[in-house]
């Protein structure tokens, strides 16, 4: 029993997984830490590497206060649906509201990527199908992944591509 136990520890597979986190409503910093401590917390979640935060024009609805964005990464035995449940139960701890969409909030998880996978589920789409044309995710992205891989570019191609210029970088570190 202890055998078949340990082989079924031993074959769960480990992906990366890269997420972003945002928000500009209340303290958001406070949120970002609150929430990259909530998912390390998870058994089967480790965060990993985690990029600078930065001050960012809102993107999507302009008439809002300006967001600040970060990127980690995680090592998890998770599916991505079952990634993307904790992401949604770290919002919801979070008194994420949802309302208007791209509008206003406390803190927002997204999915970039996950491992080599392609997903185009209703309720999920990997890589995440915006993240290549956003400054406010290609330059956090850009501190910990450069060379990644997005649709025959990396990471670093596809931000030297759009105009960062407004982003500003902040003087705090998320540290878990
Ligand atoms: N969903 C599908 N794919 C994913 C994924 N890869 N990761 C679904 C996470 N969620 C994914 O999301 C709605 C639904 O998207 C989720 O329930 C999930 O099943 P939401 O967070 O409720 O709504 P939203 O965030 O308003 O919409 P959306 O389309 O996800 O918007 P984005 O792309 O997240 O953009 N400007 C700046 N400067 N910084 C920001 O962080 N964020 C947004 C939101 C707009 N403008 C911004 C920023
Ligand atoms: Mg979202």
């Amino acid at each position: 029993m202890w055998k078949s136990l340990l082989i079924t520890i031993h074959m769960a597979k480990s992906v990366t997984a890269y997420i972003g986190i945002g928000g500009n409503v209340g303290d958001v910093f406070e949120n970002m830490k609150s929430a990259l401590k909530l998912l390390n917390e998870h058994p089967s979640i480790s965060v990993n590497l985690v990029s600078k935060i930065y001050k960012t024009p809102p993107w999507g609805i302009e008439d809002q206060d300006w967001f600040l964005n970060a990127c980690f990464s995680v090592d998890t035995t998770l599916t991505a649906q079952d990634l993307l449940k904790s992401c949604l139960e770290v919002e919801i701890a979070l008194k994420r509201i949802r309302e208007i969409r791209w509008g206003p909030r406390t803190i927002d998880l997204d999915v970039l990527v996950f491992g080599k996978e392609n997903i185009a589920q209703e309720n999920l789409q990997v890589p995440h199908p915006r993240m290549h044309e956003r400054a406010f995710v290609l330059m956090p992205m850009a501190d910990i992944a450069p060379d990644l891989l997005l649709d025959g570019k990396t990471i670093s191609q596809w931000l030297d591509a759009i105009d960062a210029s407004e982003i500003q970088k902040i003087d705090k570190a998320l540290i878990l």
